[in-house]
């Protein structure tokens, strides 16, 4: 089977600053992993370099025949304190996006990626509403820096995802202050109290959403205003949320509460970002288990590529705006199995696109093995493999095929099948 892509759709791949640059002291992220009783398994440290290393990364990407790269922004470093905002930070990702252009990659920024500055956290963080307009501003600031170089621009990555979790029993519904410990240190090193302390994914879900919501649509209209002219959306954590006979009322409950209101939300952007790796099966009950014989990845999540379907024709149909797949993939060690995921990921893609969606384009999550938060740098999302000592980078063969079907904007079915290289 093949299938030709629209001309213009755009492929990438993506990365977050925090898990690939390296040495974000400034973030809250750096206290949570540095502070006594972490519940982290290992601190993010130097990353993969790519503070230093962008040049090779984009080069890398370009040369695999890939069109764009959806990176994101850090806020902690380009507004270190508040009100304080650095050129020096704001010209280094002036680089990093000219250095796209030059090599014909069509950056797609993400302004905010899980992390903040210490100071927006240890002021309320995501459980104040000032959050809200101070994410804004500095939306307003980086926008006025970078925007006529920016091709694509996502307001939040995942922000619905705090109430996903949390939907799902793995988050406390009040949040985890009560339950870890050493939040409490990580406050004190942040200069302020376990109630003010308010970091992404630690505070309370219900209230995060709802100021995630308010600053997504806030930095929206100041980007829109802006310098340069490009989409604008918010990116959401979708798995395809399925119900087994019975099950019916509690997925509808699932998808009230951690997808529309983001998806009624987005009827007034330009597109919907969807982040998709697996489903979550509902039962009369809640959330069901793995099925039995289906494979269960790192992640502890079902092994389900063909999930991308049902998410991307929710999001369309619910938002009624274009698609882009803002990320997809899987942590394994075994790029075998990640050729295969991809296979069948993109044959649910083909799918959509057959039916008439407007999905506009696909990033593969991720470029680069890197630092995957709470878990360190165990599992592993790369398409390009990343020696932890050296820093070397080494494609793999997934990394070939998405590129080679990007180069093509064509996929076949057969080249994700076939055991050895095709150019070999
Ligand atoms: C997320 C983030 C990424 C993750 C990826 C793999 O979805 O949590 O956007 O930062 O690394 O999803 O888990």
């Amino acid at each position: 089977m093949t299938y030709a892509f629209p001309e213009g759709f755009i492929w990438g791949a993506a990365t977050a600053a925090h898990q690939v640059e390296g040495d974000n002291t400034n973030s809250d992220f750096w206290v949570l992993e540095n502070a006594p009783g972490t519940i982290f398994k290992e601190p993010s440290g130097d990353a993969c370099d790519q503070l230093h290393r962008y040049p090779e990364d984009i080069a890398l990407l370009a040369g695999l025949g890939f069109g764009s790269y959806r990176l994101s922004i850090e806020w902690a470093r380009i507004e270190p304190e508040e009100g304080h905002f650095s050129t020096a930070a704001l010209d280094h990702y002036r680089r990093v996006l000219a250095c796209c252009h030059e090599n014909g990659i069509q950056p797609c920024v993400t302004f905010h990626h899980f992390t903040s500055p210490r100071w927006v956290a240890a002021d309320g963080g995501w459980e104040s509403e000032a959050t809200a307009d101070r994410f804004a501003r500095y939306c307003e600031h980086a926008t006025a820096h970078l925007g006529d170089l920016i091709a694509i621009g996502c307001t939040i990555n995942e922000a619905n995802l705090p109430a996903s979790l949390a939907y799902a029993g793995v988050l406390p519904r009040q949040g985890l202050k009560e339950f870890a410990p050493f939040l409490k240190d990580a406050a004190r090193l942040c200069g302020t109290t376990l109630d003010r302390f308010g970091p992404f994914l630690m505070s309370d879900p219900i209230k995060t959403r709802d100021v995630m919501l308010a600053a997504h649509c806030r930095a929206r209209d100041v980007i829109r205003g802006g310098r340069g002219d490009f989409p604008v959306g918010i990116t959401l954590a979708m798995q395809d949320l399925v119900a087994v006979p019975g099950g019916e009322a509690k997925r509808d409950e699932a998808r009230a509460e951690t997808f529309d209101v983001f998806l009624d939300a987005a009827k007034s952007d330009d597109f919907v970002g969807v982040q998709t790796y697996s489903r979550a099966r509902f039962g009369a009950d809640g959330p069901l288990p793995a099925e039995e014989g289906v494979p269960v990845l790192t992640m502890g999540y079902e092994y389900w590529p063909q999930a991308l379907e049902g998410t991307i024709r929710y999001a369309a149909e619910r938002a009624g705006v274009p698609i882009y797949v803002t990320e997809n993939g899987i942590g394994t060690d075994d790029d075998a199995e990640r050729v295969a995921y991809y296979g069948e990921a993109l044959k649910a893609l083909v799918r959509c696109m057959e039916s008439g969606i407007d999905v506009r384009g696909y990033y593969a999550w991720s470029l680069l093995d890197n630092f995957e938060w709470i878990h360190g740098y165990g599992p592993h999302f790369g398409i390009v493999g990343v020696d932890r000592s050296t820093q070397a980078r080494s494609p793999k063969r997934s990394a070939e095929l998405l590129g080679a079907t990007a180069r093509a904007n064509t996929y076949d079915a057969a080249q994700f099948r076939q055991e050895e290289p095709i150019d070999e």
